[in-house]
């Protein structure tokens, strides 16, 4: 098979898989952890920038395929599931000096690049959900609270909570299996 098409299948598989994997709730309301974006993650490092802003498109357009978008207005949705998904896929940007310390076994550098690719990409995402939560989300803000406390609350939670939360299995993925990583010779 040609080595595009293997991208762009993998970008669908793993746009797909992270879709599903978010059916799982992990915390309450908006204060939750975005579970799919490990599997964003690992692909943009796997295959790139603009690869991974590809699988990042087809995860948000995948919330209107299951009917789990949350509308507000036209462009809050495109804010918050065209812009924000397909930021994830910023990851990437630190794909090349990653593998390039998976493929020489320096752990601890691959981990630092593995860091910096989530907070770029999750950090991304989180600020256009932050831009939405006061543009859009302000009247759901306790009495007396301002639009922009309340999203960075919200959103600043949840942008953190979901960082950590792919650090984490990051971590243990490039201690435990640092070959998912890595695509055929031919690269
Ligand atoms: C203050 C506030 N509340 C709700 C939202 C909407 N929001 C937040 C995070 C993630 C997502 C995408 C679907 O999980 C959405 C729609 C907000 N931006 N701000």
């Amino acid at each position: 098979m040609s080595k595009n098409l293997t991208v762009w299948l993998e970008a669908a598989i793993m746009g797909a898989l992270a879709s599903v994997l978010s059916l799982i709730p992990l915390g309450v309301g908006w204060f939750s952890v975005s579970v799919g974006s490990i599997a964003l993650v690992v692909y943009a490092l796997r295959r790139g920038f603009i690869p991974g802003l590809v699988a990042g498109l087809i995860w948000g357009l995948m919330h209107f395929a299951l009917g789990n978008v949350y509308y507000l207005s036209v462009p809050q949705v495109l804010i918050e599931y065209v812009l924000a998904f397909m930021s994830v896929g910023f990851a990437g940007l630190l794909s090349a000096p990653f593998l390039a310390a998976i493929r020489r076994k320096q752990t601890g550098q691959a981990f630092f690049y593995a860091v910096m690719a989530t907070v770029l990409g999750i950090g991304i995402r989180y600020i256009w959900h932050y831009i939405a939560g006061f543009l859009f989300w302000g009247s759901y803000a306790p009495e007396g609270q301002s639009p922009y406390l309340y999203s960075l609350i919200v959103n600043g939670s949840a942008g953190l909570m979901t960082g950590a939360f792919v650090i984490v299995l990051l971590f243990l993925l490039i201690q435990t299996g640092p070959k998912i990583f890595l695509v055929g010779n031919n690269k």
